[in-house]
């Protein structure tokens, strides 16, 4: 049974996640909270820093990395739910992500350092230790902490937008900044009628997200809607979001998680292959050679399940001509 993480959270549902550990214990992620579906077939990765919105930190992009790498490799998990645990334990506020901690951005990125939440904790075995004998002195270091500031959400939109699964933001609440680019990269999208909002507040805090954030944004929503979005930054309900075609579905708070749920069991009645080629298709005209690299990556490996290609490497191991007799020139 997992623990309880969220008002909307169905325990019954879930067991916890460990990455790489199917049924395994959390490995003390402070950041996010991540569960397998009873069946295994179903991830459920949640922002849990409700305190702020769900704004992340690097730490908190780390474990979220983490976690969605586990998901992607887990040859069981087919969907993926993104979500923000909730409400905030001081004013009742939802949210899914409010993007970077203002709090911690630094001039050149976000600072593992300074944590005004007091939560970062890593863990002991990550630790570089000296021990200067001369001076007496010893040191305890973890490596990930850098004086450099990170940017990393960007390597985590770019694991939901290529990993071969559904990606579905389940949107509880407030989708700002940083949390808005990621509702956005996702695949699909649910959100809450009564507490979702959506925000694009990047330009009133000197930030912008100029990949997929925006420019994808506008493919999915038109230029006129998206440049609205950013350029004067409003609050948008979760209504008016799916009017504008940014959301897929608008349901009642209370059966948020148990819809987003239906979304993905929906999903896996089809067939796996046919998922990951068409996301790959839907990614490929907007990604330029890396979305056909993908896409022909996945053709590859169909391939190679044909007995032509079999016949192809069999040929060269066994130091004789191909026979392609048997395979026409398709029409
Ligand atoms: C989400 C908003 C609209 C909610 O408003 P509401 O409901 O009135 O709540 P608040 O009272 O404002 O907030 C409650 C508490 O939470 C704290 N808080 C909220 N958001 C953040 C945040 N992002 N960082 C730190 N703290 C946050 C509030 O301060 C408050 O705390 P207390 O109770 O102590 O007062 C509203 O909160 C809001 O507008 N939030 C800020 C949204 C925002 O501007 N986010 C940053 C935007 N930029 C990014 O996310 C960049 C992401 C990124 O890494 C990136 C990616 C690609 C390219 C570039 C970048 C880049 O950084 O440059």
């Amino acid at each position: 049974m997992a623990r309880e993480v969220s008002e909307l959270f169905d325990a019954s549902e879930w067991a916890d996640a460990a990455p790489g550990v199917p049924g395994g214990r959390p490995e003390g992620f402070t950041d996010i909270t991540y569960h397998h579906s009873n069946d295994g077939r179903i991830a459920r990765v949640a922002f849990d820093r409700p305190e702020v919105r769900n704004a992340f930190r690097p730490h908190t992009v780390d474990e979220l990395f983490r976690a969605l790498e586990d998901a992607r490799t887990n040859p069981r998990i087919g969907v993926v739910l993104l979500t923000g645990n909730g409400p905030s334990p001081k004013d009742g506020g939802w949210a899914f992500c409010s993007g970077g901690d203002q709090r911690i951005r630094g001039r050149d990125g976000y600072k593992y350092e300074e944590d005004p939440g007091g939560r970062v904790a890593p863990p002991e075995a990550t630790r570089i230790e000296t021990h200067d004998e001369a001076a007496n002195t010893h040191t305890s270091r973890d490596p990930s902490l850098s004086a450099l500031g990170r940017l990393h959400i960007l390597e985590v939109q770019r694991l939901i937008r290529f990993m071969p699964k559904v990606v579905i933001a389940v949107v509880p609440g407030w989708a700002a900044g940083g949390g808005h680019s990621l509702h956005v990269v996702c695949d699909l999208t649910i959100a809450s009628r009564e507490h979702g909002r959506f925000k694009q507040t990047d330009a009133d805090v000197g930030s912008f997200d100029a990949g997929y954030g925006s420019a994808y944004f506008a493919r999915q929503i038109g230029q006129k809607f998206a440049r609205e979005v950013f350029f004067l930054a409003e609050e948008y309900s979760a209504q008016r979001a799916w009017e504008m075609g940014a959301v897929n579905r608008v349901v009642p708070h209370a059966d948020l998680e148990r819809e987003a749920l239906a979304m993905a069991r929906t999903i896996l009645t089809k067939s796996p292959t046919a998922i990951r080629m068409l996301k790959y298709a839907f990614n490929a005209v907007d990604d330029g050679m890396v979305g056909q690299q993908v896409f022909a990556g996945e053709a590859t490996r169909l391939a190679y399940g044909t007995d032509e290609a079999v016949e192809g490497r069999d040929a060269f191991l066994q130091k004789r001509d191909p026979d392609w007799g048997p395979y026409p020139w398709h029409y």
